[in-house]
């Protein structure tokens, strides 16, 4: 049996349950085959492909609270510390009720390898918890952020591991960690990216991974001979990566005419509006509905369907396997000629197979996504020097970071 055929089955085997986990895996073994086999003896005495599989670490506890009623939660929380082997373990956390194990393994695996394409010296994390923050009032929160940190600080530092956000995590829940962190440890570090700018945050940061994605889409249609202006683009997701996303897709000229989130999604014929889109879902916390309210012109529907919308450029932004294989149909049908994916792991195994067959260009979000955990590498350095650099300085940084990735 081929060594990478051999290790899919023993991660599929000792990692039961844990589908995610598996496919991410399996898209990484199957695309390193051809480099694997040219050295296959060599590379199996080194046990190379069991080192980038098996986390270096693993943290499980329980995270208690308190809600406004009195009751009391128990919820669990998670650090996976995938791989060290370049720099401090570097990655979000992520509050929602689908967080498992397998989800957790799968999100460090994959920011293994996205930290390394950077060319900054991060490791691969992540955390979270099935917490959902839908619905919960700020001293809600706090108390979950709190109790989270009550834990985790234990093995988080400035230069062991530094979280940052993700799904469910923006500014306010980092502002709590960070807050905890420093009671409990009496240290002002750079421990979390991500963190609000009047104690250490980065300008740029809340735009690096929208940003970014846009800057390798532009890239890689220049690479090959296109320009971005003028084109259309479906857009999947309403939070921090969708959002910004879709104002540097205005910025460089193209017309993004769709969002989503988890109950419904837009299409808004004349270009999803940021400021309106940035009132419902930053500052109301409120669901798209909202959004059609506020653009008559705009349709909203219930549940999923950004896919089938006619679309040169189609950016899923939302969560995990969100693009089907029946979606890539949909969307070759149309005439779409690029997929770059903001989130991670949005489009299934047989789904990105088909669109490369279909010669639509791809990019891979451990490339295409890229730009957030970079920026949060800068915040590191300012972090580090004591300085605070400017939002140019940062956001052409970034730029150069994605043509490079692009290029690498
Ligand atoms: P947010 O929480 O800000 O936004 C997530 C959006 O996706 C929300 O609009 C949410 O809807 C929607 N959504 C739809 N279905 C789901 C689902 N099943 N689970 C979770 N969300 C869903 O997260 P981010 O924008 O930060 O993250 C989006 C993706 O980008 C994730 O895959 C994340 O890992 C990835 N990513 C994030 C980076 C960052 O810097 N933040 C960096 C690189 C990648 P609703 O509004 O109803 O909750
Ligand atoms: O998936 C990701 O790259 C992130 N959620 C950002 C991680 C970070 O440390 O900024």
């Amino acid at each position: 049996m081929r060594y990478v055929d051999e290790v899919l089955q023993q991660v599929i085997t000792q990692n039961p349950a844990q589908p995610e986990f598996h496919q991410a895996v399996q898209e990484v073994l199957e695309t390193l085959a051809p480099v694997i086999e040219k050295n296959e003896e060599l590379y199996r005495r080194e046990a190379l492909l069991e080192r980038l599989t098996v986390p270096e670490r693993i943290i499980m506890f329980r995270v208690p609270w308190v809600d406004d009623q009195g009751q009391v939660h128990v919820n669990n929380g998670y650090r996976v510390q995938f791989n060290g082997a370049i720099g401090p373990y570097k990655g979000g956390i992520r509050l929602h009720p689908s967080v498992n194990l397998g989800v957790m393994k799968f999100l460090s695996f994959e920011q293994t390898f996205k930290n390394s394409l950077t060319g900054l010296p991060i490791g691969g994390g992540k955390g979270g918890s099935d917490f959902d923050p839908k619905g919960k009032s700020d001293r809600e929160i706090m108390a979950f952020c709190q109790s989270f940190i009550n834990e985790l600080y234990k093995y988080i530092g400035a230069d062991t591991d530094v979280p940052a956000g993700d799904i469910g995590v923006g500014a306010r829940e980092v502002g709590y960690f960070f807050g905890q962190y420093r009671r409990l440890k009496g240290v002002f570090e750079g421990v979390f990216t991500g963190k609000g700018l009047s104690y250490g945050g980065s300008l740029a940061r809340p735009q690096a991974t929208g940003y970014g994605l846009l800057y390798i889409t532009q890239e890689m249609l220049k690479a090959n001979g296109q320009d971005i202006a003028g084109k259309t683009v479906a857009v999947s997701g309403a939070g921090n990566v969708a959002t910004y996303a879709i104002e540097k897709a205005w910025q460089l000229g193209a017309k993004p005419v769709t969002c989503s989130d988890s109950t419904g999604w837009i299409y808004d014929p004349d270009g999803i509006d940021v400021a309106t889109l940035i009132e419902v879902k930053q500052v109301k916390r409120a669901r798209l509905t909202e959004y059609a309210k506020a653009r008559p012109n705009s349709q909203y529907h219930e549940g999923k369907g950004v896919w089938t919308v006619k679309c040169d450029i189609a950016l899923p932004c939302a969560t995990q396997n969100e693009l089907l294989l029946e979606d890539a149909k949909a969307l070759v049908a149309n005439g779409c000629m690029a997929v770059c994916e903001g989130a991670n792991m949005p489009t299934s195994l047989d789904a990105t197979k088909y669109l490369q067959q279909q010669g639509v260009y791809f990019v891979p979000g451990k490339a295409a996504n890229a730009g957030g955990v970079a920026v949060s590498a800068l915040e590191m350095s300012q972090n580090s020097e004591r300085l605070s650099w400017s939002f140019e300085q940062v956001d052409s940084q970034l730029q150069q970071i994605m043509v490079n990735i692009f290029h690498n």
